[in-house]
């Protein structure tokens, strides 16, 4: 047989969020250059023998070698980080290059491409985090970089360092709207969870169970809510980022049962962990202190079905990597820190997929095209990177997950590829790991063992995810002009 390809993927189950199929995929130069049956022979042959494969995962909310202002430092850098996504099924990420307040947004996203170029195993992005709207801000960087392909930036409404009052939301989804960008959204009432605080810390309630009580869902629920009634009023999309439970649900049921562009994401801390696990034996609980805190069984059978009824566009991992031993991560204060004084965050990079292909897909909460949808597809989407990314098409990306649905195993850290030392999932069970992850052609993980390379992956400029016909129909707010 003549060698047409670089890579053929042979007799594959492919799954993308519409099709399934069996085919091969002829792979030149990292792209997709052919799919059909009985392809011409590669230089480099993969038998998948009827195996499932999916694109690979787009992880559309991570934190890597964020720095952070309170002395604790992220365990994984580009590299790790990247290195335990390609091992979980993961090929693109979406980090977030964060401006500090007196910081320009360029000086942000240069310093985040110093820290990715020669380091990441895999494709990246950026998402900005804007925590400081001056109009040089508004006005010039943002429309420059959004311009250059940095096309979605995330807001807050809590963390003293970042939150951002109603106006100043009101200006950049403003922005976002002329612009063309996606905005997220984190969701918490930051005076009410500062009221809760002073509460709970006078009481002498620090130990890390209290994080969950300062941050109740009701806090998330009014937060969800003006948010929503602030991208209304401006007349813009919106993504609202780790969704936790019923009460948020609600407000994005109601408000995408009336016609609004509003996206939702969720992560696995909200199916696979409750409050519950912060109320553990002296410091441990601290290991999943994450915000929103994760809530209860009743909350996970929510996130469930609103994963399965479409309610979620976009499941991540939202990796915030802080190493629970040592002085920079969990225990930067000490063992013994107030709640308040423990980083927020938990790792799960790696896990993602696997996670969701075994509890989702293989237990039948969801079907595999959503499983694509969820964790690959709608990310690069919104994000404005498809059909490069996301999809398993011709002139695609050739980034894919051969699955193992075979073998059952228990997640252990001691197993992962991220450099932090622990993982909330640690003795969870799960039937499905993938067996080769490809990233643009390249096999980077493979039967166990890590086989990609610092400075493989590129720099994706995003395209405007937005298009002009979503933006400024103007029906709904009776203030805007344009
Ligand atoms: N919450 C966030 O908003 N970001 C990082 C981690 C976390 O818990
Ligand atoms: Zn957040
Ligand atoms: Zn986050």
């Amino acid at each position: 047989m003549s060698v047409a390809f670089d890579v053929v993927i042979r007799h594959a189950d492919i799954a993308t969020a519409t099709d399934r199929y069996l085919a091969d995929i002829g792979i030149v130069n990292g792209r997709i250059e052919a799919i059909g049956k009985h392809l011409g022979g590669g230089r480099e042959e993969i038998d998948a023998q009827g195996r499932l494969v999916t694109p690979g995962g787009v992880d559309s909310h991570c934190h890597l070698d964020q720095p952070m202002s309170d002395g604790a430092k992220m365990a994984d850098d580009f590299l790790s980080g990247t290195r335990s996504a390609a091992c979980g099924g993961t090929t693109t990420v979406i980090p977030f290059a964060c401006q500090f307040k007196g910081q320009s947004l360029q000086a942000a996203v240069d310093d985040y491409h110093q820290r990715a170029g020669q380091s990441s195993a895999i494709d990246y992005a950026f998402h900005l985090i804007v925590s400081d709207p001056t109009p040089q801000v508004l006005h010039e960087e943002l429309p420059r970089l959004v311009a250059q392909g940095y096309t979605s930036f995330k807001l807050y409404m809590t963390y003293d360092d970042m939150k951002l009052n109603d106006r100043q939301i009101l200006k950049l989804l403003s922005v976002a709207r002329a612009e063309g960008a996606m905005t997220m959204i984190h969701a918490e009432n930051a005076d009410c969870i500062a009221w809760l605080t002073e509460q709970l810390l006078d009481a002498g309630m620090t130990a890390p169970r209290y994080h969950a009580h300062a941050r109740p869902m009701l806090l998330e629920r009014e937060a969800t809510h003006r948010a929503i009634a602030l991208a209304e009023l401006v007349d813009v999309p919106m993504l609202v980022v780790h969704v936790s439970g019923q009460e948020a649900v609600a407000q994005i049921r109601a408000a995408q049962g009336l016609g609004l562009k509003i996206y939702a994401e969720t992560c696995p801390q909200y199916l696979m962990l409750t409050a519950d696990d912060l109320d553990q034996d002296g410091f441990e609980g601290a290991k999943c202190i994450c915000s929103p805190p994760p809530r209860d069984k009743a909350n996970q059978d929510v996130i469930w079905r609103a994963l399965d009824n479409g309610t979620f566009q976009v499941f991540s991992s939202d990796h915030a990597p802080f190493a629970f031993e040592g002085p920079h991560g969990k225990q930067v204060h000490g063992d013994d820190a107030p709640f308040t004084e423990v980083p927020n965050g938990i790792p799960g990079l790696e896990t993602r997929l696997p996670l969701l292909m075994s509890h989702g897909v293989l237990d039948g909460r969801i079907d595999v095209h959503r499983f694509v949808d969820l964790t690959s597809t709608q990310a690069a989407k919104l994000y404005g990177l498809f059909p490069r990314k996301g999809t398993i098409a011709v002139g695609s990306d050739a980034d894919l997950v051969v699955w193992d649905l075979e073998t059952p195993r228990t997640i252990q850290n001691s197993a992962l590829h991220h450099n932090v030392d622990y993982t909330p999932y640690e003795g969870i069970e799960v039937k499905a790991w993938p067996a080769i992850t490809l990233s643009r052609g390249v096999v980077v993980w493979r039967d166990g063992q890590y086989l990609g390379q610092a400075g493989h992956g590129q720099f994706l400029a995003c395209e405007r995810p937005v298009p002009a016909q979503v933006r400024g129909r103007g029906h709904r707010s009776p203030v805007w002009r344009p």
